[in-house]
């Protein structure tokens, strides 16, 4: 049967009325990618798998969040949506509010977003208006004017979001017919890896899966305030989407790390960008480097022995590469050029 989007997908498992309709772009059913590749230039005994989220249809994760929230919004007659952002919510928030004819307002970081992000909210019609401040000034101020005009706050504080993100880890379970033994992914605003426990909980509660797995959470360096235990007033890293120092979702994603037995650590943006290219490389997937903090963290793991031979890992890749493309050439030298004959070409391409 056709994918229906995750609502339709997993309705019974949302908590949303049997009258509210689905906002969709079908995004979900994403692929869980075996990378062996990947695996074998980390030097790890495991099965790792990669949960590739930047194909959803705004590139990111997101999507999963904002089908659900945007449906509730459309359906208690919300004339609006707005949200703070490092790129991706803004995204997915301006194409689903377009999909829904209603409208939507974001606030983000001025200079600090990727162009690509930035295009789309553009291109799906939204009021932009990029602030002085940060991500987290940015998100104080949604919530002020989502309180003072009644329009819907759509950042990962709106409960629906995480319902709507917690179907990845149902779609992990489906297709592993079991939960992973450990779950690396980024943590900016703490919204995903909340979202991803409470899916595996439910599972496990429901008697779908028998076992949970330990979330493995990371964080840049320069913007690491769950791993240093105080919010960051000037968070900092290349890896713009997780450039947050006071998220908020902190005490939730604590409780996850927790109950899971977990972590949440921190890599550095040198670590970030050789996971970045190392993905790319050796297994064709381009993700954005704020995903590559999940593989860097697994990195980490592996060289202090703590991942288990024979073990099943998921990586969530949280997003695109192409979003931030000038990231990426900034990391590979310009291509050489040569006359157009094949002599010439021959020559560089040592052929
Ligand atoms: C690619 O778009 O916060 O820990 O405003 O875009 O759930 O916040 C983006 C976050 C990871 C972190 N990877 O997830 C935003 C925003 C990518 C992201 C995260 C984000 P959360």
């Amino acid at each position: 049967m056709t994918w229906r989007g995750v609502i339709e997908e997993y309705r019974t498992r949302l908590p949303l009325g049997a009258d509210v309709e689905a906002v969709t772009l079908l995004e979900g059913n994403t692929p869980l990618l075996e990378t062996p590749r990947l695996a074998e230039a980390l030097g790890l005994d495991a099965h790792v798998y990669v949960k590739w989220e930047g194909v959803n249809p705004t590139g990111s994760f997101k999507d999963r969040g904002m089908t659900v929230a945007i449906s509730q919004a459309v359906s208690e007659g919300s004339a609006g949506v707005i949200c703070a952002s490092t790129g991706n919510t803004s995204a997915s928030a301006a194409a689903y509010a377009a999909r829904a004819g209603i409208d939507a307002y974001v606030l983000i970081p001025e200079g600090q977003i990727a162009l690509g992000k930035l295009s789309q909210a553009v291109m799906h019609g939204a009021k932009v208006v990029a602030i002085t401040g940060n991500f987290d000034r940015a998100l104080e101020l949604v919530t002020a004017l989502a309180n003072e005009d009644s329009i819907t706050i759509v950042n990962s504080i709106n409960p629906y979001r995480l319902h709507g993100q917690k179907t990845a880890a149902f779609e992990i379970c489906d297709a592993l017919g079991r939960a992973p033994d450990q779950h690396y992914l980024p943590v900016g605003n703490a919204g995903n890896i909340t979202a991803y426990w409470m899916g595996y909980r439910e599972y496990h509660a429901a008697g779908v899966v028998p076992t949970l797995p330990r979330m493995m959470g990371f964080q840049a360096a320069g913007a690491a305030p769950i791993v240093v235990g105080r919010p960051v007033t000037a968070p900092e890293t290349l890896a713009t989407a997780i450039r947050i120092g006071n998220p908020a979702n902190w005490r939730a994603a604590e409780t996850a790390r927790d109950e899971s037995n977990g972590t949440i650590d921190a890599v550095s943006d040198a670590e970030i960008l050789d996971a970045f290219t190392l993905v790319a490389s050796v297994e064709g997937i381009f993700a954005e480097p704020a995903s590559a903090a999940a593989v860097a963290g697994l990195k980490k793991v592996n060289a202090a022995n703590r991942v288990p031979a024979s073990s099943i890992i998921v990586c969530t890749l949280t997003g695109h590469g192409l979003k931030d493309p000038s990231r990426a050439i900034d990391q590979c030298p310009p291509p050489p050029t040569a006359a157009d004959h094949l002599g010439a070409v021959r020559k560089v391409l040592r052929l």
